[in-house]
């Protein structure tokens, strides 16, 4: 297999694209692409300071990694969530994340669970009952409350996040199969800023996780390679299983599914329903002040405070 642009033997072959290239050449490749999609979907210009949600990975890393060499201002947040007890997988992307910030001159703030909310999430979550043995919602919500503080608090213009190409389709399959139309009517690649919340943007929505991965690799990006120990078994990484295995046999499968559910979305085939409360509401949460579908705390208020 040759590079298209200069013959030389290809280091990825992108068969979704009918597109091999050389390690040089998809390094470059690679950067136009996902500013191609940050044009087409009007996420964001070069005058906006983003925030880049960093777990030291390969697709926040790889994201960060290009939209710097692209020229954009950015500075990252590291959620220090306390995953598991004995510390290992939060230490090591923790490291990694720092790493990467420090030998670009990059500005990384620590958003530090434990020390802002007196617990890490493993101990929250079974204290709230709300799983003992996979602290999955709570971390979710945790993780999004967070984002969304440390965008506010430094007054980003958008908060970025590193969904790639395989996230996207997988949520997608997973709306699709439960007829979800609420989650199906916003699945933006982009959130426009509202009360209580950011700007929020996914500029890897197009990209796959192979593409990230190879970009991590190819530009010696030193990321985090293993996975939460609690990313096993989950609904998500079965609907990837289903997905790659549609993909091997007829290349662009998730590419199109996602490309023309964006279509839809945007020709409006899937209106705000009277389900979208959380778009709708305009409530607040007395205590923190982002949105909350009921009138009271938010859910991840609740999880800390008893009213
Ligand atoms: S939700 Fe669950 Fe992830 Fe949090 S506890 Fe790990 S697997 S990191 S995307
Ligand atoms: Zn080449
Ligand atoms: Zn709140």
């Amino acid at each position: 297999m040759k590079c298209r642009t200069c013959g030389a033997k290809a280091a990825v072959n992108m068969r979704h694209h009918r597109l091999s290239l050389c390690s040089e050449h998809f390094l470059r490749w690679l950067p136009n692409y996902v500013q191609r999609t940050i044009e087409k979907y009007n996420m964001f210009t070069f005058e906006d300071r983003l925030l880049i949600a960093v777990s030291g990975g390969k697709d926040s890393l790889s994201l960060w990694d290009i939209l710097h060499l692209l020229g954009y201002q950015t500075e990252g947040v590291y959620i220090d969530l306390g995953i598991d007890e004995n510390f290992l997988y939060s230490q090591k992307s923790f490291k990694a994340a720092v790493s990467f910030a420090e030998a670009r001159g990059l500005n990384l703030t620590v958003y530090d669970v434990k020390e802002m909310q007196g617990e890490i999430i493993a101990e929250t979550a079974v204290r709230t009952r709300r799983g003992r043995n996979k602290p999955c919602s709570v971390c979710g919500l945790v993780k999004r409350h967070a984002m969304n503080t440390s965008a506010l608090k430094g007054k980003f213009d958008v908060l970025v996040t590193a969904h790639n190409l395989d996230d996207e389709a997988a949520i997608l399959l997973s709306n699709v199969l439960d007829w979800s139309l609420d989650f199906l009517s916003r699945g933006y690649p982009v959130h426009p800023a509202g009360p209580g919340f950011s700007k929020k943007a996914k500029p890897l929505c197009r990209t796959y996780e192979r593409e990230t991965a190879a970009y991590a690799v190819l530009s010696k990006i030193d990321y985090m390679q293993e996975e939460c120990p609690f990313s096993t078994d989950s609904k998500q990484i079965y609907y990837k299983q289903f997905l790659n295995q549609w993909e091997d046999r007829m290349p662009g499968t998730k590419l199109r599914f996602y490309n023309n559910y964006l279509k839809a979305l945007y020709n409006g085939a899937f209106p705000v329903g009277q389900d979208n409360k959380d778009v709708l509401s305009q409530n607040l949460c007395p205590n923190c002040g982002q949105p909350t579908q009921t009138g009271g705390l938010c859910a991840f208020c609740s999880l800390y405070i008893h009213e």
